[in-house]
This record gives C-alpha cells, structure tokens and sequence, in this order.
C-alpha cells in the first residue's frame, strides 16, 4: 500500500525523534526528516505548502508529490508554528491520506440507526436527502432545534450553513470538554484568553510551573520547540501531575499532586508570594484590583494546611513558589489548555490566572506576550436571520456559547418539546467518543430525527448517521485561511496538494452545494474556495500568488511585549481582577475557594487520561503510520497496587465503574511513575467501528467509563476526573 514512503523509515525516524529527543533534549519528539531525496530516491515533482489537520494547532507543512502521490510531509520552515518542524503526528499525515479505510463515498442508512447497514449513493443524492431532511426538521422542529458539532478547520462553512438556517447552536467539545474553564477564568480575570495559540512566551521563561498541563506528551508543536529552547537555556521546570509525565522528567521538580487538589496548592503559593512580600509588587500596585482581600483569602492557606490535601510537603510548596519569583517576570505557571477536570474548573483557572498575576508576568519576557493578529477582511455576504437556540436545562451565567454537553442532554428531553434537539450534523467531531459517556450519547442519537456526519474516517459518529457525506482529507483540498492571533502576525493557506481521492469532496464544496439546495445561496457567493480565498487575501492588500507559493505571509511584529508599568486590560475597572466582581453579582466566589473532591472508596482508582505524542484523540488511532508506532493504549498503574491485586505487566485488565459500566480489555502498564491513588490511559482507542481494520477494539475508551461528570457552576464545562474504577484481569 505505502508504495512510496518507506514504513520502516518513518518508525526510525519518529519512534528515533520521540526517544533521542527525550534523552537529548529533554522534550520529546519532533522531526525534521530525512529530504526528499532519501525519502523516495529521486526529486519530488512539486512540493506544496499547505497546513495541518492532525491536530488543531495548524503547523505549517510542505507537501512533497511524485507521480501524483505525497511520498513526505515536512514541516515548512517559513511557517512560524512549525519552523520547519512537525511532531510525529504531522510528519504522519501521509497515513491519513492513505488509509485504506477512508470513506469513500457518499452513504445513505438502508437500515435501523445502529445496524450499521448502507448504501453507496450519488453527491446529489446525498445532498438532496440532506438538504430535505434539513428543511423538514427546521419547518416542523424551529431552525432551534439543529446542531452543529464542530472541530477542525473546515467547521466554518457549515457554520456558515447553520447561521443562514437560523438557528445559532454551533457547539464545540474543545470548548465545554476542553478549554472552556480558563478561557472564563482569564476573560474574569485579565479580560481576554490566552487564546487557541496560546500566547506564552515559554522560550524565554526561566521559570515554568506545568499544572498537568503535559507537554511532552501533548505535542502541540511550536510549545514543544519552546520548552526545548528554554530548557537548553537552563530554564527551571516545576511539573505538578498525579503521573510522571514527560515534562515531568525534564523538571527539577516534580510535584505527584494528590488528584483534584491543585487549587490548594495554588492558593498555598499565593500565600507564601504574598506572606513573604516575594511578589511583584509594583506591578500588582499599578495593575490589579482586589489585592487586599486576596491577601485577606489567602492569609490561612499556608503550606501546612496545603500538605493536608495535596500530599506535597511544606518545604517543597515553600520553595517552589520562591523558585517561581526568583525568576519572576520571567515565570510563569502554565495556564494549561485541557481543565475539565473537576468540576470547579474555572475556580483553578482563577488561581493560576492570579498567580501568574503575582509574577507580573503580563506583556513581559519570559510572560504572557501580547499577540498580534494579520487581518484579512470577510468576504462581505448579506447579514444571517435572527439565531435561534435549543433550551439548555441548566444555564451557567459565563458559558460564552451554546454547550456541546448540553445539546446532548436538550435532545433526549420531551419528544414534543419544541426547545428540544431534533438534528445534529457533525463535522469532524467524533461525539460519541467525545462527549462523556458513550453509552448514553448513543442512546441520546437514537431519539434523533436527523444525523449528518461530515467526516474522513468511519467512526463512532458515522455508524450512527443517517447520511454520511465523506470528506477528503486536508492533503487534498482548499480551506479557510488561518490567521490566529501569535507573536508572529501571519496567514497560512491551505490547498489541495494531490487530487481528491475516490468520491469525496472538500468541506467548503459540501457546504456550498447544500447551502444552494436549501435557498441558502447567498452565504456562498464565490464560484469556489479558490476565488473565495484569492478575493479575501487580495482585499488585505496582499499577494495571493506569493501565498500560494510559500505557503504563508508573514508581517514582523512590532513589539510583543509593554514594558510600561502601568498596563489596560479589557476587563470592566480595566486592571487586572484578582477579586472578581462579575463573579460576586452572578452569586459565585469572588475569590477561588478550594473544594477537596471526593476520595476513591478502598479498592478503587480514579480514573484519569491524557495523550500520546503519536495520536490525537481518536483522529489517528486507524492511521497506518502512526497506529504501527503506538497500536493501542495502556491501563498505568502503580506497582505496588499491581502487586497487590496480582497484577502483572501486560497482562490484559478489565475495568468497572462506580456505574457498573465495563470495558476492555487493555494491556496493563505496571510502574512506578503514577500514585497509588489513579491510574491512567491515553483517550482515543476502544473503537467500535468494524470498518476500522487497524485500530477496531485495540485498547479501551475513558469516555465509556465516564459517567459521572461535575459540572463547572461558571461555564458549564463537564469536569470529567471524578470517576472511579476497580481493575480485574479478563476473565
Ligand atoms: N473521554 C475523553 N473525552 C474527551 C477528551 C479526553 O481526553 N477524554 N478530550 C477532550 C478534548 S481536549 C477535545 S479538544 C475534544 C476533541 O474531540 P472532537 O471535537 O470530537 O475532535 P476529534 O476527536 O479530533 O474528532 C475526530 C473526528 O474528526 C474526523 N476527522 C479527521 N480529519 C478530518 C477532516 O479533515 N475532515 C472531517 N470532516 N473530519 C475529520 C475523525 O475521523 C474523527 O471522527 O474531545 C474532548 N473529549
Ligand atoms: N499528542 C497530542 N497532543 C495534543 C492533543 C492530542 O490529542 N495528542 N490534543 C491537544 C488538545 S485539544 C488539548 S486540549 C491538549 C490537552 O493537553 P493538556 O492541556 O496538557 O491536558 P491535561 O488534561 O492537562 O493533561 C493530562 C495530564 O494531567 C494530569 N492530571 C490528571 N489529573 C490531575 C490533577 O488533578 N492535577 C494535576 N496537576 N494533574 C492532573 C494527567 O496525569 C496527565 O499527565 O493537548 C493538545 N495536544
Ligand atoms: S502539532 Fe503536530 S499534529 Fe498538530 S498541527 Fe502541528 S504537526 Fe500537525
Ligand atoms: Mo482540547
């Protein structure tokens, strides 16, 4: 099958970066591979500059084509987020292209939801049912009552869809099962978020405190290569996790937390910031609201009583936060992307937005930068009609849109309430391993009257569609273009670099063709994405072809950083906001308070999970490249509890929930780097979907054992750390 690229060539070169790069640098794993020349023998016919779709992060990357076939995939070196760059993930786009398993055209359900049986159909067949089934469900149900799962970059033309329908539920699991709770906590706190590029300056910090946050692991590329740059320089690393991560083991510290405890320890070093006048004073003078009563909040939060909850002793709490100021400005604690976790998620978020305020970190060296953004103008279509919305159960006064969990729930409530959900469509958003507890989101799927899966891959989403409309995959299409805010101002192009395979279709084209079909034809002006693109970019002033070519456009930046004592922020008293009167008039803490979770009962383990530097999520786990170097996921334990069940390395466990919910089996990892008190698997295998040969039921699913969720009372976001778990060998 991989007639082009060598296999075994890419396992040296990835399984090698991931290792060499833990022991040679400290933080594992991108590559820059081998040319093009070794690659395939011989000069590519073109090499084409696009971006990626393995992860969310977008890395830059240069395709290399001969004979109409990728053989490579580089990072692309004037592109600031890979700098010529990928992690293993990127460098294995070729597999997504590849993958045998891909759909391949478009399918309509012949049977009960479930049955998983299909009919191979025409685009316009497809589309038509669609766009039918669309206009019945809005004319019976309110355009309220459809949904739109998004994830990936292609989301925006359906959003576009779904706005021209009317109805304003566009839903996002990387909101409400992601990073939701620090985006409230660091809009409370400083009036913005650190953005989906987070906006540190981790090469020139010289302290870095990871709260879980485990780079390393979570390979979001240009971080990585920032860690590594401030580590070669001598940076110091305090890591807090359950688990020896990867950053763990580059940091001086390691701090093995009692699980859910963070924000007693986080309130400890605030007190001893403060107690021992260790913190940026002037700054927090001159730019922060509320510092006596944080003070007053924090008076009691001593190390000792930290010790109690966290298990970190005094001394070590005591030192590390010295450690943080000694090298404050240029300190900060990570602000962490993934913190659902316990519920009292934003709370946390608070804390570490305080801390680092405490630091004075803000537009400082080694700090939060101030981002800058390239703008390109929007393609002007005519305004979208007033959004309609389905009625959540429960509001949460700072969620800032509709949330994924609670279209969920707002789809099983009554079958003739009309604020209830009728129709999801899903574009790249795998929900039922997404959403908490898979069990129940399929049976919430089954009240539906309409699924539409957008998708690349057979999933768990699309054996429960209704239709299934295949997209090709980011190798080989157009997209919108990207423009984040980041130190570097810039705007990247995606573009086809090889021909659509089989019978898919780009996202904007599928968009398009059912905007039209539903009289939604005016949001979709352009004759194609390539006119779209080329009319938005010309509007900007700049040169399309050269972004063609290059792949990106990027402008210097001025300064990213404001040296001026005193500083605005886009909050109300336009300071900093350690105390939080939003907060205080919606009836919530004005100041974090810290809540002690609730203990496993003997016997049981809290269940957590994470990430592989070789997958994300369950978007790689069939992939051909990436699933030989990391075939299925492993349950970690601690040795001693392994021993004490009789447990044994390898041996094959099966797993059971405060709910009575199983699952399994999975390879058990016995070792020394977890407490006793968790154990820990990597999120994304455990698929169901026969159609995926290489990855149908390797590993198990957290999101089956994941019941239970604690809801987060500012935003909504579904703490998903509070379940618990008893391990058994297979019987
Ligand atoms: N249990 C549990 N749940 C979690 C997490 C966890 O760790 N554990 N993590 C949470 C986090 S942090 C996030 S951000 C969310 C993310 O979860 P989702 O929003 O669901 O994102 P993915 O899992 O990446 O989506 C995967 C789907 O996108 C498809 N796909 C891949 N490429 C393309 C493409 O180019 N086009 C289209 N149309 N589809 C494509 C894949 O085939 C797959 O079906 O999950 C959250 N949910
Ligand atoms: N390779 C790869 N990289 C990715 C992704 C991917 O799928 N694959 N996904 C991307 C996305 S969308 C996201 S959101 C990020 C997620 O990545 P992060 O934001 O880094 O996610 P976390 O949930 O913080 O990371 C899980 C870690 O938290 C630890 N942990 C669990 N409970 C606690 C606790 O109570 N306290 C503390 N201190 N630690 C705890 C776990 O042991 C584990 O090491 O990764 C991104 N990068
Ligand atoms: S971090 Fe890796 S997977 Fe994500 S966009 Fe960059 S190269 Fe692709
Ligand atoms: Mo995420």
């Amino acid at each position: 099958m991989f007639r082009d690229i060598s296999r075994r060539k890419f396992l040296a070169v990835t399984g090698g970066a991931i290792l060499g790069g833990v022991a040679a640098s400290g933080v594992p794993g991108f590559m820059r591979s081998a040319s093009a020349r070794d690659a395939k023998g011989g000069e590519p016919d073109r090499v084409v500059p696009t971006f990626c779709e393995l992860c969310f992060w977008k890395c830059g990357v240069l395709a290399y084509v001969k004979d109409e076939r990728v053989v490579k995939i580089e990072g692309n070196p004037r592109h600031p987020l890979s700098n010529g760059m990928l992690c293993p993930r990127g460098a294995g786009g070729v597999g997504a292209l590849y993958d045998p398993d891909r759909l391949r055209q478009p399918l309509l359900r012949v049977s009960e939801r479930g049955e998983q049986r299909w009919k191979p159909v025409s685009w316009d067949e497809a589309l038509d049912f669609t766009a039918k089934r669309l206009g019945e469900v809005k004319a019976k149900f309110g355009a309220g009552s459809i949904v739109l799962f998004s994830h990936g970059h292609g989301g925006g033309f359906f959003k576009t869809l779904l706005k021209g329908m009317g109805s304003g539920n566009v839903v996002a699991p990387s909101y409400d099962q992601c990073r939701g709770p620090r985006m409230a906590a660091f809009g409370l706190t400083y009036g913005t978020d650190p953005g989906a590029i987070e906006t540190l300056d981790l090469a020139n910090a010289k302290a870095i405190a990871f709260i879980g946050t485990h780079l390393g692991e979570n390979m979001h590329n240009t971080q990585v290569q920032d860690v590594s740059a401030a580590n070669a320089k001598g940076a110091t690393f305090i890591t807090v996790d359950p688990r020896f991560s990867i950053i763990a083991s580059k940091s001086k510290h390691w701090l093995p937390i009692k699980p859910g405890t963070d924000t007693a320890l986080l309130l400890a070093w605030a007190n001893v910031l403060i107690g021992e006048g260790l913190y940026q004073k002037d700054f927090i003078e001159k730019n922060a609201v509320g510092f006596a009563e944080l003070a007053k909040h924090v008076e009691d939060k001593t190390p000792e009583w930290a010790y109690l909850q966290t298990g970190i002793e005094p001394q070590l709490i005591r030192d590390t936060a010295r450690e943080l100021a000694r090298a404050a400005p240029a300190a900060m604690v990570h602000p962490g992307r993934h913190v659902v976790w316990y519920g009292n998620d934003t709370q946390r978020s608070r804390a570490v937005a305080i801390v680092n305020a405490l630091l004075g970190n803000w537009a400082k060296p080694g700090g939060f930068y101030l981002p800058a953004t390239l703008d390109v103008p929007e393609y002007k279509t005519p305004a979208f009609p007033p959004a309609e919305h389905f009625k959540p159960a429960q509001k949460f006064p700072l969620a800032s849109s509709a949330l994924a969990y609670d279209a969920c729930t707002a789809t099983a409530a009554q079958p003739d309430d009309a604020s209830s959900v009728k129709a999801w469509i899903a574009y790249g958003c795998n929900v039922p391993l997404t959403l908490p507890n898979t069990a129940n989101v399929i049976e919430t799927m089954k009240k539906l009257e309409l699924v539409v899966a957008i998708d690349t891959m057979p999933a768990e989403i699309t054996g429960w569609a209704d239709v299934i409309l295949p997209e090709n995959t980011y190798l080989e299409r157009h997209d919108e273009l990207h423009n984040p805010p980041f130190r570097t101002p810039y705007v990247a192009i995606r573009q086809p670099a090889v021909a659509s395979m089989y019978d898919t279709k780009p996202g904007w084209w599928i968009a398009k063709q059912l905007g039209e079909k539903m009289g939604l034809g005016q949001y979709f002006p352009w004759k194609d994405a390539r006119e779209y693109l080329g009319s938005r970019v010309a509007a900007a002033g700049l040169d399309f072809s050269q972004l063609e070519r290059d792949g990106v456009i990027t402008r210097p930046t001025a300064s990213i950083y404001d040296l001026s004592p005193e500083l605005t922020f886009k909050t109300p008293s336009k300071k900093i906001e350690l105390f939080s009167k939003a907060l205080a008039d919606a009836g919530l803490d004005p100041l974090p308070t810290y809540e002690p979770p609730e203990e496993p009962p003997t016997g049981w383990f809290r269940l957590l999970f994470g990430r592989a530097p070789t997958h994300t999520f369950s978007r790689t786990t069939n992939n051909p490249l990436l699933s030989e170097v990391f075939p299925e996921n492993e349950l970690w334990m601690n040795a001693e509890m392994a021993q004490s069940l009789g447990l044994r390395a390898g041996d094959r466990v099966m797993l059971e929930n405060q709910d009575q919910v199983k699952t399994g089996p999975i390879k058990l990892r016995v070792t020394q780097r977890i407490r006793q008190d968790c154990v820990f698997m990597v999120h994304g295998f455990g698929r169901e979907d026969r159609r995926l040969t290489r990855s149908f039921r390797r590993g198990a699913a957290d999101s089956r054992l994941i019941t239970r969720v604690k809801r987060d009372p500012v935003m909504g976001g579904t703490g998903m750390n509070v379940n618990f778990v008893t391990v058994f060998r297979e019987a």
